[in-house]
């Protein structure tokens, strides 16, 4: 017997948050392969099942380390002296020397409960831990790799991965640090992973891409033969960068260089709409439109940002040059798409000391930023995930009308509610992945068993 042909499935809601706003009696349609096949306003429900709430795209989230889900907040005490971005990435890197697959899966499916329960519906995981505890490559090169693309799969989480290339601790070809070991490959090594994982990421729908991990981890030429290796891969593929987060990183750059890091990459890189700048924080006005200008992606990670003490994004001169942005949860001190918005916003308003800075086409500030955030974020995923619109996944969550944040508001004033009338319990109702229902009453069907394995896993690496 061939095994059965998903069918696909349909849903009728009374709201719908398009691309282009909010839409009333919205059918949606998709495929067997999770596929929208239409979506139509002012339609009949006809016998589609009813959303039980308003009806929201799914976000991406651009950027996530998963493995660092397993120390949040076991890094906010003081050390020695004054703390920095720096004394952060070393304890950082003593979590990084204890992973083990195994507790890598566990905390990684845990994070994609989470997030899922959270309104992510997909994440691009940029992910550089690649050998054993003693630096070597494991008998199966890809296996960390394939840990994460496993806890995706159980999840129901869409995934980007993006495999790191790792060289050099800083500018000019300074070699690596013993506890950066674990990082390292070669550019050929690098390409061969690729290649291995190009079936394993088509089997689930997720996608590959590549992320030279910052200017200071990738010499040159290493970056230019990694570029002309993907595009052999896949001419589309998506390319992420750490770029310009700290001060010390511009000035190393322009010691090294005599220019700043976003304008170095801009002139020594085919950048375009494939790229994601991660962070990009201190670019000076020129940056901003010339980055702008090539069609790149400004990953922008609030909550990690404020985290690590980096500084603020200038947004209103990003949008002002028409440029694309998306958010991630990065270090995962924060993992909530409706906080992550809200951080962003605040953050802006705290350095402009102004109100509703981020409003857009729609002046709902909450409704702005999930909109662009989802297509920008989309963007930074290669995968098609850009809202309810035909071609697109059926990524979306329906939020709880009756939840006591949103019961009896406008409709117009729901998205706002929801990213900024924090409450202790989430609005979030329900959730699904390529039409898969994920996450029902607030909960996700792994919520119990994942947790135990994530808080098992954690204690683990802390004996
Ligand atoms: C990372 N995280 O790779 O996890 C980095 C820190 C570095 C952030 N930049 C390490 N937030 O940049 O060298
Ligand atoms: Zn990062």
């Amino acid at each position: 017997m061939s095994a059965p042909v998903p069918r696909g499935g349909a849903l009728f809601a009374e709201h719908a948050l398009l691309p282009g706003g909010w839409a009333r009696d919205v059918l949606l349609r998709w495929d067997g392969a999770g596929t929208l096949l239409s979506v139509q306003a002012d339609a009949e429900a006809g016998d589609a099942p009813r959303a039980p709430g308003p009806v929201l795209p799914g976000m991406p989230n651009l950027h996530s380390h998963a493995f660092q889900r397993a120390f949040a907040g076991l890094t906010e005490y003081r050390g020695t002296g004054q703390d920095s971005f720096w004394s952060w990435r070393d304890l950082m890197y003593r979590f990084a020397s204890r992973i083990t697959p195994a507790s890598l899966e566990a905390i990684a499916t845990w994070l994609y409960v989470e997030m899922l329960e959270a309104g992510y519906t997909s994440v691009c995981e940029f992910h550089y831990v690649h050998h054993d505890q003693d630096g070597r490559p494991y008998a199966d090169d890809a296996e960390l790799s394939l840990a994460l693309l496993r806890a995706a799969r159980r999840a129901g989480m869409g995934l980007t991965l993006l495999p790191v290339l790792y060289q050099t601790s800083g500018f000019g070809g300074r070699p690596p640090r013993a506890d950066q070991a674990r990082f390292i490959r070669s550019t050929d090594s690098m390409l061969a992973l690729l290649q291995r994982l190009v079936p394993e990421v088509r089997a689930q729908g997720a996608a590959l891409g590549l992320a030279p991990h910052s200017l200071r981890a990738v010499p040159p030429e290493s970056l230019a033969v990694a570029l002309q290796g993907l595009a052999a891969i896949d001419a589309r593929a998506p390319i992420h960068i750490h770029i310009a987060e700290q001060t010390q990183e511009v000035d190393d750059c322009l010691a090294w260089s005599g220019q700043r890091p976003v304008q170095w990459l801009l002139d020594h890189a085919d950048v375009d709409a494939r790229w994601c700048l991660v962070h990009a924080t201190h670019m000076v006005p020129q940056e901003y439109a010339d980055a702008a200008r090539r069609g790149a992606v400004a990953g922008i990670c609030p909550s990690t940002e404020a985290n690590l003490g980096d500084g603020i994004f200038d947004m209103p001169r990003w949008l002002g040059h028409g440029g694309v942005w998306g958010v991630g949860s990065d270090s995962h001190a924060c993992v909530n798409a409706a906080e992550e918005l809200m951080l962003l916003e605040y953050g802006q308003r705290l350095s402009l000391r102004q109100r509703n800075v981020l409003a857009g086409p729609d002046p709902q500030v909450g409704t702005a930023l999930w909109n662009a955030a989802v297509q920008g974020g989309a963007q930074a995923a290669g995968r098609p995930v850009a809202g309810l619109a035909t071609g697109q996944q059926a990524d979306f969550l329906a939020l709880d009308p009756g939840h006591v944040a949103l019961a009896g508001l406008p409709v117009q004033a729901l998205v706002s509610a929801h990213v900024f009338g924090s409450h202790r319990t989430s609005a979030l109702h329900s959730l699904w992945v390529g039409g898969t229902l994920r996450v029902c009453a607030g909960r996700h069907a792994l919520h119990e068993e994942a947790a135990r394995a994530f808080t098992a896993a954690r204690a683990d690496m802390m004996k």
